[in-house]
């Protein structure tokens, strides 16, 4: 799927602004037949919860919202193809153009389009309506369950530790492209000696008679060129894409006519570079790469999940200046402008499903609750595994060619040390390396699969592990945290005999609580517990990564163990610095 441009060819028209909002009930038929009852107004992007926090009903709605406004599609797209792109509607979104249901979709961090062009007219005002319903069941990803009390309330119960923030939380935008035009690009890239190699596949929509394949230079000199749908191009003295040191070309695509008109135009941002599993090394360009930074999630104050440009580019500079050179999209796929970001600057991101949540053993074993199987046809069965299927081929086809994602994170977490988890996730990971042969393929392992339990870490080419000694094992004692960790990280180095990286370690800290023996939640046991935990990681050659938990405080459901959500942020959630993220800064700035 292509990510809607503005180019000679192309135009789009943002949609983002106030909609109109109301919450789904039963009084309320085809709503999209009449404007939305009510006088709610709802911006977008935006999670819509905690913009109507003073009203529980809706903060903890659980079920369908409307949004709904007008547009006026623009007289100069009479015969153009015109569609409609919704960026993400958490976690199901279907589509009313008038009274006409144009699109369904599930699957909340994920794009989707409407094709709109036998419906809409030129200069004719048109309303739209979508309804986002935030339900999550064992046929979804991530999967949930519904529950209601003897008082007939609906609950939503879910597995993964962050607020089920929904609505329209990225952007809607209507665009318009040539009939006949670049319908899909693929690109691939690698380096041999100093030679850029890029391998591109166009698809095309309707009828041309030749097509232009050229790429620029940052200054628009063309560096090569070809003129058929699929090949591969070649860069003399290439400039690679690196971390920290992007460099980007331009692939233009243009479709001619046979008098040389061009029909449409599309250009993709290709960065060059290699991408290798070694031994125990992850190789950028043939030079080993070690991952520094952070588990993060898209998680701000009144906007929710919503995407903003401040917070992101705020975000991104508060990460360089902790010396992070990369992060994790837990536990979602973010919004494309994220990734854009990261192209452009460098940034080494390892991409993320929405699987977090598969595992009932956390709650029965660690909470003490019901025991029962996580893979099974009441939770993680055939159908389950379709959902995310589904998620894993919409990831692929929405970052495929970005050059800062280096690798694919299939899952988080999951009941890895379970009967079944093999039979569900083998085939999850050929589906992943067929999609994509050119990404190493990793996954977020949890502490109850230690080495001798987990059933799937064979299949992966990198290893993540989530640990969390000192914090929900023996909270508190860092030396017994020590120990255990650094037995562990040899016992997975010594058996699978490939990278590691550490995707979680973190410890919940109330910024301002200090204390002068560490103790859990002061700012001095966070940075002793990343410390202890760094001695450990410098010991076992195999660990290329370090990714703390989390970059920032985060909004989760209710919890006992939960105060105003999960503090395990080196930032507050409103991004002031805890004195961890000074530790980090020193090591990592040290680590250059
Ligand atoms: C891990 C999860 C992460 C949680 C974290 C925690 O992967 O989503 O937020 O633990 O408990 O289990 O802080």
């Amino acid at each position: 799927m292509l990510r809607p441009i503005d180019s000679a060819t192309r135009e789009t028209k943002s949609l983002d602004g106030l909609w109109r909002f109301a919450l789904d009930s039963s009084d309320l038929s085809a709503p999209w037949s009449a404007p939305l009852p009510g006088d709610l107004e709802c911006p977008v992007p935006a999670s819509y919860n905690d913009i109507f926090v003073q009203s529980p009903s809706l903060r903890n709605h659980v079920g369908k919202v409307w949004y709904q406004r007008t547009f006026r599609v623009p007289r100069g797209w009479a015969g153009q193809h015109v569609y409609l792109r919704v960026d993400a509607a958490t976690h199901e979104g279907e589509v009313y153009i008038g009274d006409k249901l144009v699109v369904t979709h599930v699957g909340g961090y994920t794009p989707f389009e409407a094709d709109l062009s036998e419906i809409v007219k030129p200069g004719e005002e048109v309303r739209v309506t979508i309804g986002v319903d935030n339900t999550l069941t064992n046929q979804t990803i991530p999967p949930g369950e519904l529950k209601t009390d003897d008082a007939g309330h609906t609950k939503q119960k879910y597995w993964h530790d962050f607020f089920n923030y929904a609505g329209l939380a990225r952007s809607v935008r209507l665009c318009s492209v040539p009939k006949t035009r670049v319908q899909d690009v693929t690109v691939k890239t690698d380096v041999e000696g100093k030679v850029g190699k890029v391998a591109y596949e166009v698809t095309t929509q309707g009828e041309h008679n030749k097509i232009q394949i050229d790429l620029l230079d940052t200054k628009g000199a063309v560096a090569a060129s070809a003129t058929t749908v699929s090949g591969t191009l070649s860069v003399p003295n290439a400039n690679l894409w690196q971390p920290g040191a992007a460099y980007l070309y331009t692939l233009r695509a243009r479709l001619t006519s046979s008098n040389s008109e061009v029909i449409d135009e599309y250009t993709l941002p290709v960065g060059i570079r290699s991408i290798r599993v070694k031994g125990i090394e992850f190789l950028i360009n043939d030079k080993p790469f070690y991952f520094r930074g952070f588990g993060r999630h898209e998680d701000t104050p009144v906007k929710g999940k919503g995407h903003d440009d401040s917070w992101m580019v705020h975000d991104f500079e508060l990460m360089k200046w902790t010396g992070a050179n990369s992060f994790r999209t837990s536990h979602y796929p973010y919004a494309e402008e994220v990734l854009d970001y990261a192209d452009r600057h460098g940034w080494v991101v390892v991409d993320e499903t929405a699987a977090v949540g598969i595992n009932l053993s956390i709650e029965s074993g660690i909470l003490g609750g019901v025991k029962r199987k996580t893979f099974s046809p009441d939770f993680a069965g055939d159908k389950m595994q379709e959902a995310h299927r589904q998620a894993i081929k919409e990831l692929i086809a929405r970052d495929k060619n970005h050059p800062s994602v280096v690798m694919w994170s299939i899952t988080n977490e999951p009941a890895s040390q379970e009967e079944g988890a093999r039979e569900y996730f083998e085939p999850l990971v050929k589906l992943t390396k067929e999609l994509d042969p050119t990404r190493p393929v990793t996954f977020a392992n949890v502490l109850l699969a230690p080495v001798d339990k987990c059933r799937i870490a064979d299949l992966f080419d990198v290893i993540g592990l989530n640990r969390y000694y000192g914090w929900y094992v023996g909270t508190g004692d860092l030396v017994t945290a020590a120990r255990e960790l650094e037995e562990e990280l040899h016992k997975w180095a010594e058996k699978y005999k490939r990278p590691l990286i550490i995707f979680e370690y973190g410890a919940d800290t109330v910024a301002g609580v200090h204390d002068v023996d560490a103790t859990p939640w002061s700012e001095e046991f966070q940075s002793q517990f990343l410390e202890t935990y760094h001695r450990a990681f410098d010991k076992v050659d195999a660990v290329v990564g370090e990714h703390v938990w989390n970059f920032a405080d985060f909004a989760t459901g209710p919890g006992f163990f939960r105060v105003d959500g999960n503090k395990k942020g080196v930032f507050t959630r409103d991004r002031r610095p805890k004195a961890s993220a000074h530790t980090l800064r020193k090591r990592w700035h040290g680590k250059e």
